[in-house]
């Protein structure tokens, strides 16, 4: 399978393990009644400190858009699958989708799940985007059991919000969803995100995680050769993963933290 992932993490695990736990979204149609086998893989996309001095964006939202990258990128793997395993079909999904990512991931043993609910893997850290192609076609699984994070709290501490619970993510106080919200702001959420530096996004619970601590740079070149840290007001927003809020959302948290 190598030729077909290259130098990408990626790991198998029944379908039968999340069938239990699917999202609901219009992508949901898509799934494959006979749905077997869940290919998770790994997209990093850490570039190393010094390309987050003058940043103003998270992280994620640095490069070109991962959905259109980690998209491109699936869909050559499931076109060679294709071809090799001619009567299986094989569907791809990343993000907006009806498959729990991040416990995909982990039930392939690619990593862990941190407190902070994000997937975490040894060489990469949290700094990976999750995509998965669902098969009719039987892998064996290559993750026996469930893990998690060492549990230091580090993230319960430091996020900002107090959005990391004992019952997860409170989502709606999480500054990464507020950030992505329509219309005016409260003023203490400007302020919290003026506090923060980040006009979009928010990387507080992973920056203080000590399984970050030394994560590989990513192998990807593509995010290396679009990264523009630094977010203007007068940004174009085509291929920027805050586009699909459009461009007045972006250019109100810009002016946010500047105030
Ligand atoms: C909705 C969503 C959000 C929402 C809500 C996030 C949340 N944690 O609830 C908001 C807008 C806040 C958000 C923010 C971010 N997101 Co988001 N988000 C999603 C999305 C689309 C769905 C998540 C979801 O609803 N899951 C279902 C609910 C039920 O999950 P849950 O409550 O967390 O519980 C799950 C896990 O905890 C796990 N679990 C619980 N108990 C147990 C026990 C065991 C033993 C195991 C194995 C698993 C397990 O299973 C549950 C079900 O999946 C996923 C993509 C996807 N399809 O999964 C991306 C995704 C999780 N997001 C992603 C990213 C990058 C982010 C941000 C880091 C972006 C940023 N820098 O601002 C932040 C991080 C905030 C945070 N700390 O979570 C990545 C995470 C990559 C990774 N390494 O984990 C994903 C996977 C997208 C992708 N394709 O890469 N996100
Ligand atoms: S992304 Fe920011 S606000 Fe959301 S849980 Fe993490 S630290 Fe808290
Ligand atoms: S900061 Fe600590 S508790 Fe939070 S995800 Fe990382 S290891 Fe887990």
């Amino acid at each position: 399978m190598n030729d077909i992932f290259g130098v990408l993490p990626y790991g198998f695990s029944d379908f039968d393990l999340i069938k239990d736990n699917l999202i609901d979204c219009r992508a949901k149609a898509r799934l494959l009644q006979n749905a077997r086998t869940v290919i998770s893989v790994l997209f990093p996309y850490y570039l190393g400190e010094d390309f987050y001095e003058a940043a103003n964006v998270s992280r994620y939202a640095v490069s070109e858009d991962y959905h259109i990258v980690t998209a491109e990128l699936l869909n050559a793997a499931a076109d060679k699958l294709r071809e090799r395993f001619p009567d299986n079909v094989f569907e791809v999904f990343v993000d907006n989708s009806p498959l729990p990512e991040v416990r995909c991931a982990v039930n392939a043993g690619l990593g862990c799940l941190g407190r902070n609910s994000l997937f975490i893997n040894k060489t990469y850290g949290s700094w990976v985007f999750l995509g998965e192609i669902v098969t009719d076609r039987h892998f064996p699984p290559t993750g026996t059991k469930t893990a998690l994070c060492s549990g230091c709290d580090a993230c319960v501490k430091a996020c900002p919000m107090g959005a990391i619970t004992e019952h997860g993510i409170d989502r709606e106080n999480c500054l990464s969803f507020l950030s992505q919200k329509k219309g005016d702001l409260p003023e203490k959420i400007r302020e919290k995100m003026k506090e923060t530096g980040c006009a979009w996004g928010c990387d507080i619970c992973q920056k203080v995680c000590p399984h970050n601590a030394g994560a590989a740079v990513t192998p990807i070149r593509r995010f290396f050769e679009t990264a523009a840290p630094h977010v203007s007001e007068d940004v174009d927003v085509e291929g920027r993963a805050f586009a699909w809020r459009g461009k007045a959302v972006i250019e109100r948290n810009i002016r946010a933290i500047k105030e």
